[in-house]
């Protein structure tokens, strides 16, 4: 990991444009992240799961994806979002439940649409793997030449529906993509003890496929990584599994208290391999940004978001009785029942108020 002189730029055939998109987007993913945090702390937001620590994986990883591409990913992947150009503002209005919220709070984790080519996060580990392969293999019967990328933590490697997805796509060779963010930890179940094998990586040898592991803290070699496979699979190729090896240095939701079951020896240790930090010092040393110009853009990002969580925190919030749109076209009895009920209730509430 360390010890080698980073290769200049021109080397890795990146432009200064594509180095400075990639780092402002993870410090981009950094401070939306914390703000989401502290709204969760003041009761605006119901729950959240931090992305502290693991930005590099979904900044490189949706980098190297088009805007054609499909993304499956789980409820962490903050960074692959604002990479596929999701704004801030929707995703505030997603979490806060405003009245602008795109999915009227039909969706449990930050944001999924059509218009980015996102899939929404499913609440039950690991479901979003088989989709993806299935929605990979549609494609291939249609001739698209779209790559399916699917992201998922180290613990959903222990479900039926990895192996089940991975079996499949290496029958059939879908244009699909794995991605494993192994941040070490599935709540309190560390990798040691989630598989006896040495890496995630390998497990996609027993199907035949490649498995790549790269360092997940390191955005220039995920991206690269990302990039050469996802190119590869557009072209015909076999699918891959791609392992990026990182660490979850925040909670695992804001229900969890990681001091419970890990040292702060520990965090600190990983906390000093910063991916941000790291990308900031490649930066600085390759003459692409100077301090002045970190510190002014980092302000400029901070500006933006503080003015965009004011805004979304003055929007109203969404009448409770949006739930029981667009589920069904006609909806059944019991729903209508309950609606009139919620009616019912919300008008007594007024009137307690009053
Ligand atoms: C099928 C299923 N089992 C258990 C849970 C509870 N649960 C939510 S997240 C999680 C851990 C997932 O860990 P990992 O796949 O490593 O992803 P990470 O949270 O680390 O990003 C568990 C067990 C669930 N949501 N779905």
């Amino acid at each position: 990991m360390r010890g080698k002189a980073p290769p200049d730029p021109e080397t890795l055939g990146l432009s200064s444009e594509d180095l400075t998109r990639m780092y402002r987007t993870m410090v981009l993913t950094r401070v939306l992240d914390r703000y989401l945090l502290r709204l969760q702390r003041m009761g605006k937001v119901a729950l959240y799961a931090e992305t502290i620590g693991e930005e590099a994986v979904g900044v490189g990883t949706g980098y190297a994806l088009r805007p054609e591409d499909v993304l499956f990913p789980s409820y962490r992947e903050l960074g692959a979002f604002l990479m596929r150009g999701v704004p801030v503002s929707e995703i505030l209005d997603r979490m806060l439940n405003t009245v602008d919220d795109p999915l009227k709070g039909h969706e449990f984790a930050i944001f999924g649409d059509r218009r980015y080519n996102i899939v929404p996060a499913p609440t039950p580990v690991a479901t979003q793997i088989p989709l993806a392969v299935g929605y990979a293999m549609a494609s291939k019967v249609k001739g698209e030449r779209i790559v399916v990328m699917t992201i998922f933590g180290d613990g959903a490697t222990s479900k039926g529906d990895f192996h089940e997805g991975v079996n499949f796509a290496s029958v059939h060779k879908p244009p699909v993509v794995f991605v494993c963010r192994n941040n070490q930890y599935a709540i309190s179940t560390h990798v040691s003890k989630q598989t006896g094998s040495s890496t995630i990586a390998q497990k996609a040898v027993a199907y035949g496929l490649e498995g790549i592991r790269v360092d997940g803290n390191d955005v220039l070699a995920v991206y690269l990584t990302t990039r050469a496979v996802v190119e590869r699979v557009r072209d015909g190729g076999a699918p891959v599994l791609i392992e990026a090896l990182t660490y979850r240095l925040g909670a695992h939701t804001t229900s969890d208290d990681p001091k419970r079951y890990r040292t702060e020896e520990e965090v600190q240790r990983w906390a000093k391999l910063d991916p941000i930090e790291r990308m900031r010092g490649y930066l600085i040393a390759k003459g692409v940004i100077d301090e002045e110009r970190d510190v002014a853009l980092r302000a400029e990002i901070e500006g933006l978001v503080a003015a965009e969580v004011e805004r979304a925190l003055q929007r109203p919030g969404l009448e409770p009785a949006v739930i029981f749109e667009d589920v069904y076209a006609s909806p059944p009895w019991t729903l209508l029942e309950q609606a009139e009920e919620l009616k019912e209730l919300s008008g007594l509430q007024k009137v307690t108020k009053g």
